[in-house]
C-alpha cells in the first residue's frame, strides 16, 4: 500500500470514529421523550405512574423503568411530567419490580407528602423497612421523597415486558405533595437499580425517560 493510501485510509479511519462520537453525544443530548400530562385540573391533579423491573422492548429491554399513563389512559415509556403550579398532586404509583433496598435506610422515611404519609396496598405508613424498597420517586426542589416497596421476589405472574397489567404482581403506591412557583424540576430515583452497571447507578439511572425525568410545573 502506498503512503498516500494509508494516510487516506488512516484518516478514514478517524472520521468514522469521530461521527460515532459525535452521533453518540448528540442521540445522549437530544433524546426527549414525550410530556405526559397530568389528570384533571387546577388545583388538583391526578398522576399515575408505574415501575417496571425490565423495559422489555427495544432499544433496552433489560432495562429497568418508570412509565406514566397520559389523560387517555394509554401508558407512555416517559418521565416527563407535567403539573400545574400551586396544586395538590395525587400521586399512584403501580410498583411491578421486585425490591432491592436503600442504601440509606433515612430514605426510608417519606418525606414532602401530605400529612407525612404514604399508602400501600391501602394502608398508611409513615416509614417503610429499607430493605423492601424497590425504588423512590423523589423531586429534590419541592422536599419530595418516597420509597417505593418492592413485590415479594416469590411473587407469582410478575411482569417483565411494560407496560405491565394489574393482572401481575405489584403493589400500589399512593401519596400527594403540594406543588409552587412554575419551574422545570428534576426528579429521580434513588435506588442503585440498574442491574449489570457499576454500583447499580448507570443506564437506566442516569437516562431521562428511565429512572430519572422532569416535573413541568407549569
Ligand atoms: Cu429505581
Amino acid at each position: 500500500m502506498s503512503r498516500a493510501a494509508r494516510a487516506l485510509a488512516v484518516a478514514a479511519g478517524v472520521a468514522f470514529g469521530t461521527a460515532l462520537i459525535v452521533y453518540y453525544i448528540v442521540s445522549y443530548l437530544t433524546v426527549s421523550p414525550p410530556v405526559v400530562a397530568a389528570t384533571g385540573s387546577k388545583p388538583r391533579v391526578h398522576l399515575t405512574l408505574q415501575t417496571v423491573a425490565s423495559f422489555g422492548n427495544p432499544p433496552h429491554p433489560d432495562w429497568v423503568s418508570y412509565l406514566a399513563r397520559d389523560p387517555h389512559g394509554k401508558w407512555v415509556h416517559s418521565t416527563v411530567l407535567r403539573v400545574p403550579a400551586y396544586s395538590t398532586v395525587d400521586v399512584t404509583i403501580y410498583q411491578f419490580d421486585t425490591a432491592t433496598g436503600l442504601r440509606n435506610p433515612f430514605w426510608g422515611q417519606p418525606r414532602g407528602t401530605i400529612g407525612g404519609t404514604i399508602n400501600v396496598d391501602g394502608k398508611t405508613f409513615n416509614v417503610l423497612n429499607p430493605d423492601l424498597a424497590s425504588h423512590t420517586f423523589a423531586i429534590s426542589d419541592l422536599g419530595v421523597s418516597v420509597p417505593l416497596k418492592g413485590v415479594a421476589d416469590n411473587a407469582k405472574n410478575q411482569c417483565s415486558v411494560a407496560p405491565c397489567t394489574l393482572s401481575e404482581a405489584h403493589t400500589t403506591v399512593t401519596f400527594s405533595f403540594k406543588t409552587g412557583k412554575p419551574g422545570k424540576l428534576r426528579w429521580q430515583c434513588f435506588v442503585p437499580c440498574a442491574f449489570g452497571f457499576p454500583l447499580g447507578f448507570g443506564g437506566p439511572m442516569q437516562s431521562i425517560g428511565w429512572m430519572d425525568g422532569y416535573l413541568m410545573v407549569q
